[in-house]
């Protein structure tokens, strides 16, 4: 392929703009042209091809696109579907919805056996084929491609298995979620076969600068002075913090500065916490770049 490398990602829709986030944050420069099927990538040799969702996990499994960013649900349905497979590589918080079985408010549900006979609506029937196998249920799977929220008035189905993100959707039909079959988000796929050699480099330095934004996403560098003997007390309150970095302050025997990297959110009453544990001067800083 032409030297450049090929990102699959959702063309619109509710990945559709994240996923440009991302490339942005990451550095690559995205360049909306008048090609609405490819844009290209100012600063490095990559093209994004903008198609359904659907089509990404067949696209990179064919190695039509070397990545691809889709929602895991996507993904996994696919898995059930074909022969090229493409590979899973990394997590990228966003997109985040869960796959629920949900049935009229009033069904009493106690676990995967109270599906046994009946029939679900799903637009993910490997998905949910899988999950009745694994619990040992035979049900009736009902395929649809969309509006599955219906199913259950049209008497179509006792019950569906369907996204859920806030559950308005559910609720506004007079149903409620009883299990989750798959919880998801966006993940980036890779072809199974090996790029050219020039273009793996790209590829190394798309996947570390992935890593990079997803994990200084929400992370804060925090600093602040305090004395010696309370830094055991100190490391355990910073949340998600490896090893802080210790130094001395000039005209002082005992108090030290402290720096960590804390990955989790830090709140106001961690900030009281550790005043109360003889820390001065805290500051919290935004993280813009992690590698
Ligand atoms: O056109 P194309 O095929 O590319 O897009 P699409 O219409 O198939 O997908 P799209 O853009 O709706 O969603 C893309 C991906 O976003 C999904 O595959 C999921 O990985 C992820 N995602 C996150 C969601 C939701 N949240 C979500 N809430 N996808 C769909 N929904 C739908 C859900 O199906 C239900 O109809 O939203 C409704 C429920 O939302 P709540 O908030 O009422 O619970
Ligand atoms: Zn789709």
């Amino acid at each position: 392929m032409s030297g450049r490398l090929r990102i699959a990602v959702q063309k619109s829709g509710r990945l559709a703009d994240k996923s440009l986030e991302l490339l942005e944050a990451a550095g690559l420069r995205v360049l909306k042209g008048a090609n609405e099927l490819l844009y290209r990538i100012e600063n490095a040799p990559i093209d994004l091809l903008r198609v359904r969702d659907d089509d990404i996990p067949v696209f990179v499994g064919d190695g039509v696109a070397d990545l691809g960013i889709v929602g895991l649900n996507v993904l996994e349905e696919h898995m059930g579907e074909r022969a090229a497979k493409p590979e899973q590589v990394m997590n990228l918080g966003f997109g985040k919805c869960d796959l629920k079985i949900a049935a009229p408010t009033n069904f009493e549900y106690r676990g995967p056996r109270s599906l046994q006979g009946l029939r679900i609506a799903t637009t993910y029937p490997h998905v949910l084929s899988r999950f009745l196998k694994e619990n040992g249920v035979s049900a009736e799977i009902v395929s649809m491609r969309g509006a599955v929220e219906v199913a259950p008035r049209l008497k179509l189905a006792q019950a569906i298995c369907d996204l859920v993100s806030t559950g308005a959707t559910l609720e506004a039909n007079g149903l409620a979620p009883f299990d989750t079959v798959l919880r998801s988000e966006a993940v980036l796929i890779r072809a199974p076969r090996a790029v050219e050699p020039e273009l793996q480099k790209v590829v190394d330095s798309v996947l570390l600068r992935f890593r990079g934004v997803t994990a200084s996403r929400g992370a804060k560098y925090v600093m602040m002075n305090a004395p010696r003997a309370v830094l055991p007390e100190i490391t355990a309150i910073l949340p998600g913090a490896g090893s802080p970095t210790v130094t001395p302050l000039a005209g002082s025997d005992d108090k030290v500065a402290i720096h960590a990297v804390c990955q989790e959110s830090v709140f106001w009453e961690t900030l009281e916490q550790l005043k109360a544990a003889g820390a001065s001067a805290i500051l919290v800083l935004p993280i813009e770049k992690m590698m």
